[in-house]
């Protein structure tokens, strides 16, 4: 899947017009390129004008079940996580988990869950959409920005 085909979402100061309490969470495997998202996560919630919170968890394993517990406190959350392919089938199991458990608590809860964790062959196309300098994507930043126009788009239903 490339970013090609991406649009573009518009979420300057939607936090002023309507105030959007944001949780990111982030994983902490491979630093650098956990360091882009984050930074982007950051970007985006400064342009929407939200102070996030954010959370840190030992691995992308763990992102569901913090999801699970904040996503009732907060009208978006983002997780961000990195995992890259090694020798053995780790990958496809820790991957599985993230995927699954963030959808399903985004459609449990109805809150939307931005969805930045990066499945990789190589640690190389982590860094090239971890929006540093020299990257060709910014997949916090996105992530976060869709979390952010999605509670905005649904906060007419607000209970
Ligand atoms: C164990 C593991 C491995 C091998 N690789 C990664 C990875 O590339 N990215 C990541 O976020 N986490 C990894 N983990 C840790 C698991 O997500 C989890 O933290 C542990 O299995 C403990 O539950």
């Amino acid at each position: 899947m490339a970013g090609h085909g991406a649009p573009t979402i518009d979420i300057s100061g939607i936090g002023r017009e309507q105030p959007l309490r944001l949780a990111v969470i982030a994983a902490s495997w491979h630093t650098a390129i956990m360091d882009g998202l984050l930074d982007g996560a950051r970007r985006a919630a400064a342009d929407a004008g939200v102070e996030p919170d954010v959370i840190r968890v030992p691995g992308s394993f763990e992102l569901p079940v913090a999801a699970a517990r904040l996503a009732p406190h907060y009208d978006a959350v983002v997780a961000l996580g990195v995992v890259i392919r090694g020798g053995t089938p780790h990958f496809e199991y820790v991957c599985q988990a993230a995927t699954s458990g963030l959808t399903d608590v985004s459609v449990r809860t109805g809150v939307p869950v931005g969805f930045g964790v990066l499945t990789c062959d190589t640690e190389d196309q982590g860094l090239d959409r971890a929006g540093l300098a020299g990257s060709s994507e910014d997949k916090g930043y996105e992530a976060t920005a869709a979390a952010l126009a999605t509670a905005s788009v649904l906060a007419p239903w607000n209970r």
